[in-house]
Formats: structure tokens, C-alpha cells, sequence
């Protein structure tokens, strides 16, 4: 008897474990790599920003359109990310202008060379390139500046590296009336745009040339990363381009991932006035936020909102006070509710939980997730690291920012450019609780 129960449990147990597999691929086809082919596929959403709006200390509902109504559907999420998208560079990074007159370029092994011309003018900047082994085409990742990304690590899986000094695109040392570097060349030295809002903008001419490039050395598979201000840049540039399908910032401080409303009430974190004057990285319309981020009518947590369904992992330091890692936090926790409304929690991750307090120190614990996500999101492979783990000494609690809910969004009608049919909605998924501990 007892050993007929025994082949009972264990035929139950591999029906379980059968059925599970079953499912998995079918649960994860929402969380896995999102391709966009366009940089901005609300372009032709009609947003009209209003003279005025609504003073909150608490995070903006990422949900509520301009328009005052919520939006019911995920197909309603293109327009009023939008939305979200015009307000952000109104108020916080500056304009990122379309698609210049033209774009040219080429990617060889060792380097990337990209020629733009736009408003009368024209000019060009160029990357180094950095292939893994074995033969490609290769996916890449974008590393912003020259230190705190695990090159090792990413090359290791079987990744190339674009080594781009964002330097040559939005350049620090300037004062904001004369602002240097290829954007400007383009746009003039007195553009309003912030340098971060500009060196995104290079990446997203980067990605244009890899796109021509026909897949002869990389393929269309784009992340990008940095630490520090390299890391406020990553975020922006996976912010503002859909086609970035990896965003990983790292310890990225005052005017990168951590929420601009956090920030103000976090002891020891770079004020909003430090950032604003440190170098031109913000845009120029900031400066009538800087003692006042309840004004503003978007935080951080939906610029994370912006990169959903796309991968992103956030990384923070929480043993610099200076680097704002627990409103970091908060914007994560906030953005991962717009992850959450797609379908999608488990593609972002956070992870402060690290015990070297270094400023971008090369990290064993972030290494794994690194591979997952490079993985997943850049390789069509695995499953991400779907963790939010917050060191104990920087944790933030979501319910103390925020008075809006999560809806449970209606798929709504797929869209035939963007939606590929991993999209599908699990209606499981978009109600189950997000991935991963919180401690
Ligand atoms: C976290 O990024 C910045 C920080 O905002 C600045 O105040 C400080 O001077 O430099 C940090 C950085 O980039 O360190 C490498």
C-alpha cells in the first residue's frame, strides 16, 4: 500500500511538474524580451500639455491622463505614456528632438562611426567596439563612460560592448548658456536640453546606425548601462528609446533613477539644487523645480513606467548616502506598478542589497542577474532575475507615496507595428503579486 501511495504522489508530483512547464512558457511570454522596431511608437499620440496642473507631494498617478480620466485598457498606455513622455521633457530633461534630416554610419569590429545632419547642419562621433568570442552577429550593450559597468561580465555572455564617452554628445563643464558637444553642434549651445536628454539622443543615433549596419557585425539586440552620472544617462536613454530592450543604470544618484519627490526628504542625498547645478545634466526648466519637486507633474517612477514592458535592472548603493538609493527604491516600487499593469512584472528588477559600499564597485551579487537579464532581454533566453531586493538599511514602502491604485488593464486591441504575441495578457499576471522577496 505504501508503496503504491508512494508511485501515487510521485505520478501526482510529475503531473504537477509537467502541467508547470506547460504553463511556464506560456506565464513567462509576458516577461520576456520586447522588441519595439521604432524609437517612439506614440508619435502620433495628440498631447496637449495644459498651463497648469496639480501640486502633489506624493508620486503622480502614472495612470491618469492630462485629461483627468484613467486609462482602462494597455493599449491606452502608448498615448499616455505619451503623455508622460512630453512632460518629462518639458519640466525635467529638456526636449529630445525626432528623428534627425538623415543618419549615417558604419559598425566594424572596433568601432562605430555615426554622421548625423539635422536642422542645417551636420556632424559626427564615433564609439569604440568590443566583440566577445565566437562569431556573431552579437547583441551590445551601450556602456556609458569608462568605469562601474561589468564589461567582464557582459562580454562573458557573449555580448559586445560599445564603448560610448557621452562626453562627445552632451558635454560636462559647461555653463547652460553655451552647451557643448554633437547635440548642440546640431541644436545650438543655448538649447534648453540637459546634457542627459542629449546623450540620449546619441545613443538613439548609435542604435540607428547599428540598424542600418543590415546585422553585419551586431544585431538589432541593444542594451545600455553606466554607473553613477553614467547611470542617470542610461536610464534617460532607455527612457526615451523604445529600442533599447535593456536598461540597467547603476548607483545613478540625484537626476537618474531615484524619484526627484524622495530625494528632497532623503537625509544625506544629493539635493535637487546640487544636481540642477552641478553640470547641465537636467534640462533648463528644472530649475523652477529644484526647492519645489512637488510642482512637478511626472516623477521618476514613471520614467521606469516609460521602459516598461522592456527589461530594466536597477542597481543602487546603499552605503552612500549621496546616491539616494532608497528613493531609487521608490521609483522602482512606483514604476513596477506600470510593469505590473502590462503584464509584465518580472522584467523590472531592483537590487540595493550589496555589502561592498564602493561607489561603482565592480559587484558579485549583481553579476548573475546581470547574465539573466542580459539573457533574457538581449538573447531571447531564460527568464529574468524578477528581484526587488532592497538593502534592510534603505527599504521604501510604496504605500507611503503614493493615493492611486493599480488598475487591472484590458488587454485592449493588439497593435499590429509593436505588439508581437508574446504580448498577450495573462490575466493571472497582471493581478499577481510582483516577483521576487522585498527584503
Ligand atoms: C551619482 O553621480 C554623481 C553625483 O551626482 C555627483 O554629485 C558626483 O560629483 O559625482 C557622481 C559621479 O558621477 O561619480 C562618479
Amino acid at each position: 500500500h505504501r508503496h503504491r501511495l508512494r508511485f501515487a504522489l510521485v505520478a501526482l508530483a510529475s503531473v504537477a511538474v509537467a502541467a508547470a512547464l506547460a504553463l511556464s512558457p506560456r506565464i513567462h511570454s509576458a516577461e520576456a524580451q520586447v522588441q519595439a522596431s521604432s524609437e517612439w511608437d506614440g508619435a502620433d499620440c495628440n498631447v496637449t500639455v495644459p498651463g497648469s496642473w496639480a501640486s502633489s507631494s506624493l508620486l503622480p498617478d502614472p495612470f491618469t491622463k492630462i485629461n483627468g480620466s484613467r486609462i482602462t485598457t494597455q493599449d491606452e498606455w502608448e498615448c499616455r505614456r505619451s503623455e508622460i513622455k512630453e512632460l518629462a521633457e518639458r519640466t525635467v530633461y529638456g526636449d529630445k528632438p525626432g528623428a534627425p534630416t538623415s543618419v549615417s554610419g558604419t559598425v566594424t569590429s572596433s568601432r562605430i562611426t555615426v554622421n548625423v545632419s539635422a536642422n542645417g547642419r551636420s556632424t559626427s562621433f564615433s564609439a569604440t567596439v568590443q566583440l566577445p568570442s565566437g562569431s556573431g552577429p552579437f547583441p551590445a550593450v551601450i556602456v556609458y563612460g569608462g568605469f562601474g559597468a561589468d564589461t567582464s561580465t557582459i562580454l562573458g555572455t557573449g555580448t559586445a560592448v560599445i564603448n560610448y564617452d557621452p562626453g562627445a554628445v552632451g558635454a560636462e563643464g559647461t555653463g547652460r548658456g553655451n552647451k557643448q558637444g554633437a547635440f548642440y553642434t546640431l541644436y545650438g549651445a543655448t538649447s534648453t536640453t540637459g546634457i542627459l536628454m542629449a546623450q540620449a539622443w546619441g545613443v538613439s543615433r548609435i542604435i540607428d546606425v547599428i540598424e542600418q549596419s543590415g546585422g553585419s557585425v551586431l544585431n538589432n539586440s541593444t542594451g545600455v548601462t553606466g554607473c553613477s552620472r553614467y547611470g542617470k544617462g542610461a536610464f534617460v536613454a532607455g527612457a526615451f528609446d523604445q529600442r533599447v530592450d535593456l536598461t540597467m543604470p547603476i548607483e545613478s544618484g540625484t537626476g537618474g533613477a531615484p524619484a526627484l519627490r524622495s530625494i528632497a526628504q532623503e537625509s544625506g542625498s544629493q539635493p535637487l539644487s546640487s544636481a540642477y547645478g552641478e553640470q547641465p545634466w537636467l534640462g533648463d526648466a528644472f530649475s523652477a523645480y529644484t526647492s519645489n519637486p512637488a510642482g512637478l507633474p511626472v516623477d521618476t517612477h514613471e520614467m521606469v513606467g516609460m521602459v516598461a514592458p522592456r527589461g530594466l535592472f536597477i542597481m543602487e548603493n546603499p552605503h552612500v548616502e549621496w546616491l539616494g538609493a532608497r528613493s531609487g527604491a521608490v521609483a522602482a516600487l512606483g514604476g513596477a506598478e506600470v510593469y505590473k499593469a502590462l503584464g509584465a512584472a518580472g522584467n523590472i528588477s531592483y537590487h540595493s542589497n550589496v555589502s561592498d559600499g564602493t561607489h561603482c564597485a565592480t559587484r558579485s551579487e549583481w553579476r548573475t542577474p546581470l547574465q539573466q537579464s542580459i539573457n533574457t532581454f538581449l538573447k531571447g533566453s531564460g527568464n529574468p532575475p524578477a528581484v526587488i531586493s532592497m538593502h534592510p538599511n534603505k527599504s521604501a514602502n510604496l504605500s507611503q507615496w503614493r493615493n492611486w491604485t493599480t488598475p487591472v488593464l484590458g488587454a485592449g486591441e493588439p497593435e499590429e507595428t509593436t505588439t508581437p504575441p508574446e504580448e498577450t495578457t495573462d490575466p493571472e499576471e497582471t493581478t499577481s503579486p510582483p516577483p521576487g522577496g522585498s527584503g
